[in-house]
């Protein structure tokens, strides 16, 4: 008497998983939105989003870390579990002995070394892009960080504004522009953070920091110095105000007839001499 196939049931299972597979890779195809918020959600991992071209660079290598991060613990959970299980405690008779392998000892100093490579690739490529200065610059903003406030100076409309005690300063900028910041400090360290910019850069006294920013989203940030600065560095808040660029051209012709227009801080032309 023959024998039913046996292979009937596992192919009709391998079919099924080819059938569930292909509709997984179409969805995925279908949805490209949608696998990407799934990979952000999972990998963003409170990473605020970016609201800037350079803060882009800046999430984007976070994901790609925090996955190779996952990838790299989801593997070693698993080698952990199966050498548990697989080599568990079965008698009372010593285990063999063994010293010295080579090929696993080169393996894990190789692949360590291989991820460290990567990683670090990727991140010198992010850290030219956000940067990168370009030739000319839409709007140029001078920054100053001083115990315990910020001054931000409109160098088109020569103008700055200067936060006080109660009345933190407000930048106002245009969206869509290279916006190049020169920063200066005449007293010690601070630095200048917006979170939702994913970036901050030390204001350093005896020189200049530049760095360029381009924010694509309007809205009003927070921004805090990120160095100790001293007894008042709590103090040391401001917002910024990021506006279309008809609004930001108002805004800079309001100020430069009547300097006092600005919304915060204390405003006045810029001296003879400053940024
Ligand atoms: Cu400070």
């Amino acid at each position: 008497m023959r024998q039913t196939p046996s292979r009937a049931p596992g192919g009709v299972r391998r079919t099924g998983l080819r059938l569930a597979l292909g509709a997984g890779a179409a969805g995925l195809l279908t949805s490209g939105c949608d696998a990407r918020q799934a990979y952000e959600t999972t990998f963003g991992v409170g990473f605020p989003h970016p609201v800037t071209e350079q803060g882009k660079v800046t999430y984007d290598l976070w994901l790609g870390s925090s996955a190779a991060a996952a990838a790299v613990g989801v593997f070693v959970w698993l080698l952990i579990a199966f050498a548990g299980f697989r080599y568990r405690k079965k008698s009372e008779d010593l285990p063999r002995q063994v010293r010295y392998n080579l090929p696993i000892e080169v393996l894990y100093t190789v692949v360590p070394f291989v991820i460290i490579a990567v990683l670090f690739f990727y991140t010198a490529v992010g850290e030219n892009k956000v940067n990168k200065l370009s030739p000319k610059p839409d709007v140029t903003i001078g920054v100053v960080g001083e115990q315990w406030n910020w001054q931000f100076h409109y160098t088109d409309a020569h103008v700055q504004t200067t936060g006080v005690p109660g009345r933190p300063a407000q930048l106002m900028l245009p969206v869509g522009k290279k916006i190049r910041f020169v920063e200066t400090s005449p007293d010690v360290i601070h630095s200048f953070w917006v979170p939702k910019f994913l970036f901050k850069r030390d204001v350093v006294p005896g020189r200049q920091n530049t760095f360029e920013i381009t924010v694509t989203k309007m809205g009003t940030y927070v921004g805090h110095c990120a160095e100790l600065c001293g007894e008042k560095h709590d103090r040391m808040d401001f917002s910024v105000k990021v506006v279309s660029d008809a609004d930001y051209q108002s805004y800079l012709s309001s100020l430069r007839a009547d300097p006092s227009a600005a919304d915060n801080g204390v405003t006045a032309a810029i001296p003879t001499g400053a940024n």
